[in-house]
């Protein structure tokens, strides 16, 4: 017979000299034999008394930015373009535009996802009055749509005249009839600042299969399609500015001259936050650029870095970041450590860092190695704010560049921005201006990553919320309702942490089998 009552079995508890398992300072404490990265350690499970789905992982990006959602993509050519950026506003999250092409074209992304609704068609396809029925019926083999609005100059902006559908030039016999001859003038249009769902409503009762959607002076602003409407999600969770309710989107620069016309343009379009891109964030270039933008545009929220110490942390701090970027040779595709010698192992780096800037109200993007979702619940409870994401982005329909087979399997290039790839692409943009070799005049490239390929993930649309509830999960075993919950009980000692030894490591992935398949979501 047992001496101690099952009845009182946590009162014994108070009786051991500590908690079981480490603190998240004992973790960073005890692993004196080197810099911890996300694999090395676990999460202590604590009591689950509410569901998944209640679970708040709203987060700050920057000391004005909340997400509802703590994802951002990262500023690399095969990651972050307006799709993209898009489609991780509208999940919650922020893309982060990359700038390995020319100014223009970085303003023109930056626009495209400022000026998106869902649901609504912002630079629809358009004709001209003078356009023939031979020019329409081309239009629709070669690009598939079978009804145009037309404006008097052809373009969207222009004074809306008429709509042309495949019915009116069903019966046409001689092709080379002009558009405005036989387009349809009697039009049900909707005004600018109409809800989707009211502009859904009116095509149902109108019957027609496109709305066109006008200005004060009856000028084509955009379009609602009725092949959409099915197809429109409502999106609870997207990132928007308060005033204009235009989705937020961020977009990286570099620290050189032609940096400052380049932002201005990006500012121009409508940026919300500014990355400055670079592997190792404490150098003057980078201070004074952040000094330049905070008294140029003082509304811009700055994140800087990268950053791995806290000294390099507070210089930037000093210099006026609003948030900071850590990661120095931990991205997947990144050779950087193995090249420059310099870097952290990842969870160590996000521990120091986060540990000294969270004090100033300045929030940390852990960058790079983010491989799972444990991976970003480790990164954020050694105290990062938001997860920064690549690797785990790429193959995914959102980014730029086309699928391509190899070896039976259906892959997508993913690179990495300091790969000889992408600097010699950078080469080719006459003004792309993020160049090492522009600033140096380099002779001789030295890469710091490396092009490969990755696996297609299907859209993001799907991904982003398999990380969003799979987060939920991992925050409900931990015993915490939200981010800022997971912060304080970490901060605490309420939150404890494991080493993982090597054999552990083996024993908590899957062993054993033959063989299997990995799905992760369905
Ligand atoms: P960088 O622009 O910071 O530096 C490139 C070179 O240009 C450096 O030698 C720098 O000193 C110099 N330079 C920058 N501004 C200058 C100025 N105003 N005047 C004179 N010289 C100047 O870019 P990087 O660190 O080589 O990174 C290139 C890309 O690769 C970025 O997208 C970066 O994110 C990525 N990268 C990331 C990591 C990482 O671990 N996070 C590592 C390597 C590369
Ligand atoms: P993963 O998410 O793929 O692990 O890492 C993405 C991050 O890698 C980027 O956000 C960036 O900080 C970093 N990165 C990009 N290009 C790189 C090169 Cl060439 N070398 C090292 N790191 C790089």
């Amino acid at each position: 017979m047992s001496q101690f009552d099952c009845a009182k079995a946590t009162s014994y508890l108070k009786d051991y000299p500590k908690k079981d398992g480490l603190s998240v300072q004992q973790l960073i404490d005890s692993s004196n034999f080197g810099g911890l990265t996300y694999n090395d350690f676990l999460i202590l499970p604590g009591l689950i008394n509410f569901p998944a789905s209640q679970v708040s992982i709203e987060a700050k990006l920057t000391k004005k930015i909340t997400l509802k959602a703590p994802f951002v993509s990262s500023p690399m050519d095969t990651v972050t373009e307006s799709e993209m950026a898009i489609h991780m506003a509208l999940l919650g999250g922020i893309g982060i535009l990359h700038h390995n092409c020319t100014p223009e074209e970085q303003a023109e992304m930056v626009k495209k996802v400022k000026k998106y609704e869902n649901g609504f068609i912002n630079d629809p396809i358009v004709i001209g009055p003078d356009f023939t029925v031979a020019d329409v019926r081309k239009m629709k083999k070669d690009l598939g749509f079978s009804s145009y609005p037309v404006t008097v100059d052809g373009k969207v902006g222009g004074k809306l005249v008429g709509i042309i559908t495949s019915r009116d030039i069903q019966f046409i016999d001689d092709d080379s009839l002009k558009v405005e001859t036989v387009m349809t003038k009697d039009l049900i249009t909707a005004k600018k600042g109409i809800s989707l769902s009211e502009g859904n409503e009116l095509l149902r009762s109108s019957k027609k299969g496109k709305l066109p959607i006008v200005d004060d002076n009856g000028n084509l602003v955009s379009l609602i399609s009725l092949t959409d409407l099915l197809k429109n999600q409502e999106y609870p969770n997207a990132s928007k500015s308060f005033d204009s309710k235009q989705l937020l989107c961020g977009a990286a620069i570099g620290t050189i001259d032609s940096d400052r016309v380049r932002l201005e343009k990006l500012v121009d379009a409508g940026l919300d936050v500014v990355v400055i891109d670079s592997s190792n964030g404490s150098s003057v270039f980078q201070l004074d650029m952040i000094k330049w933008i905070k008294s140029t545009y003082p509304h811009l929220q700055v994140i800087a870095g990268n950053v791995v110490t806290r000294e390099q942390a507070a210089l930037l701090i000093e210099a006026g970041a609003d948030g900071l970027r850590i990661g120095m040779g931990s991205g997947s595709i990144c050779i950087t450590q193995e090249v420059m010698a310099c870097g952290r192992p990842q969870g160590t780096a996000v521990y120091n860092v986060t540990e000294f800037a969270n004090k100033f109200g300045v929030p940390c993007m852990a960058d790079g190695g983010i491989g799972n979702i444990g991976h970003i619940t480790k990164a954020l409870a050694l105290g990062a704010s938001t997860v920064m994401m690549g690797g785990l982005l790429a193959g995914t329909s959102e980014t730029p560049g086309d699928y391509f087979y190899r070896d039976g399997k259906r892959l997508k290039v993913y690179r990495g921005m300091g790969s000889i790839d992408a600097m010699q692409q950078t080469a080719t943009n006459a003004n792309a201006s993020t160049s090492r070799y522009f600033s140096e005049s380099d002779k001789v490239l030295v890469a710091q990553g490396v092009s490969g390929s990755v696996v297609d993930k299907g859209s993001i649309t799907k991904f982003v919320p398999y990380l969003y509830n799979g987060l939920q999960h991992s925050l409900q075993d931990i015993g915490v309702k939200s981010l800022d919950e997971l912060r304080k009980n970490t901060d605490n000692g309420d939150v404890r942490f494991e080493f993982r030894t090597a054999s552990a490591q083996l024993e908590g992935g899957v062993h054993g089998l033959h063989s299997y398949e990995k799905r992760l979501h369905n």
